[in-house]
């Protein structure tokens, strides 16, 4: 009944220290201690190095530490067994924080008075639409999705919303599918995107989809916003949409490759808002509580809760 601790970078000991606590009559190992792999039933993952978790007969579930999993699939080695996701208020609350703050700030033209503020200027003109004049679209309603959709809707803007499969949410114009996606587009001035990282949805943030936004906003050029995941965008065509007009600003949280670059011209755009992948970061206790509460339940045998889809790929 041991757990292994398998994080490709960063510290596990805590994580084992935390663990250990929480679930004293089991014992807690990571990954590079000596250990029975017969022993190991239970793995916590963030990023694990591939094929790292193949060699144990009595593995039977898998805890991502985070909301994505996308880290466990790139894994062609991953055994097939149950994989868990984190689901917590606390992630949640955050992540809506993240892009209502940013949100605003593209409405209410921050980095502009930013500038101006810098240069000593003022520049009061009248072009300042209200918040029920721009419409946002947020791509993914899933935990983080709907509920950023919801407040963004309590703020006062026009939302709507574009998943997989219909959804209903009070106030909220919702789309589905393929082919709702350009329609979905159409009509959306501010782009959020809490997509997860799956075969259908890499590189889906792309200059074609970028291009699709409305052209008959309020706001000078629609703008983007992404917390989802960085490969679910091209940086190059966002680049390339900021500098034609296409896109008037792009607020990024997320990035093909993490840490970004330093080569990265998105750095110094005067136009790019950078964050580094901490719209949401999970309080490490509640992660860990939400764990042994999993383990606990499984060993009870009561299903497992926030399961993933492996087909699905979220
Ligand atoms: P969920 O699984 O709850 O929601 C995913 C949403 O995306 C669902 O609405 C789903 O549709 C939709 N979706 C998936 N694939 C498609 C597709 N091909 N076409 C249209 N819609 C699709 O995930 P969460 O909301 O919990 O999290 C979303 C992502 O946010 C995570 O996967 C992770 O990558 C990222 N994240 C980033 C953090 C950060 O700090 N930057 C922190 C935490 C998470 P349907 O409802 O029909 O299934
Ligand atoms: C997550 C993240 O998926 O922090 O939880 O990105």
């Amino acid at each position: 009944m041991t757990l292994l601790i398998a994080l490709g970078s960063g510290d596990p000991n805590p994580w084992v220290k935390e663990f250990t606590a929480l679930l004293p009559d089991r014992p807690t190992v990571k990954l590079g201690d000596s250990y029975e792999p017969a022993s190991i039933e239970f793995a916590m993952t963030w990023y694990h190095p591939a094929g790292s978790l193949a060699h144990y007969p009595n593995l039977k579930a898998v805890f991502s530490m985070g909301a994505g999993v996308d880290h466990l699939f790139r894994d062609t080695a991953l055994p097939d067994v149950p994989v868990a996701r984190v689901v917590d208020p606390d992630l949640t609350n955050r992540m809506s924080e993240y892009v209502v703050l940013h949100a605003l700030s593209i409405l209410r033209q921050t980095r502009r008075y930013r500038e101006q503020q810098k240069h000593l200027q003022w520049i009061d003109d009248d072009w300042q639409p209200a918040a029920a004049e721009v419409r946002v679209g947020v791509m993914g309603l899933g935990v983080l999705g709907s509920d950023a959709a919801q407040k963004l809707k309590h703020i006062g803007f026009d939302v709507a919303g574009w998943s997989r499969s219909a959804k209903s949410i009070d106030g909220i114009q919702c789309f589905a599918g393929d082919d709702a996606l350009p329609a979905f587009l159409a009509r959306t001035d501010i782009l959020v995107v809490l997509l997860p990282l799956t075969d259908a949805t890499r590189g889906i943030v792309n200059r074609p989809l970028l291009k699709g936004l409305a052209r008959d906003g309020r706001v000078p050029a629609p703008s983007l916003i992404n917390a989802g995941r960085g490969n679910l965008h091209v940086e190059t065509d966002i680049l390339e949409c900021l500098t034609d007009g296409t896109l008037h600003e792009a607020v990024l949280d997320v990035f093909q490759t993490e840490p970004l670059p330093e080569a990265s011209p998105l750095w110094t755009h005067p136009r790019v808002t950078m964050t580094p992948h901490n719209a949401s970061v999970s309080d490490p206790l509640a992660v860990a509580r939400a764990i042994a509460a999993q383990i606990r339940r499984f060993e009870k045998g009561e299903a497992l809760l926030n399961t993933v889809s492996r087909t699905r790929g979220y």
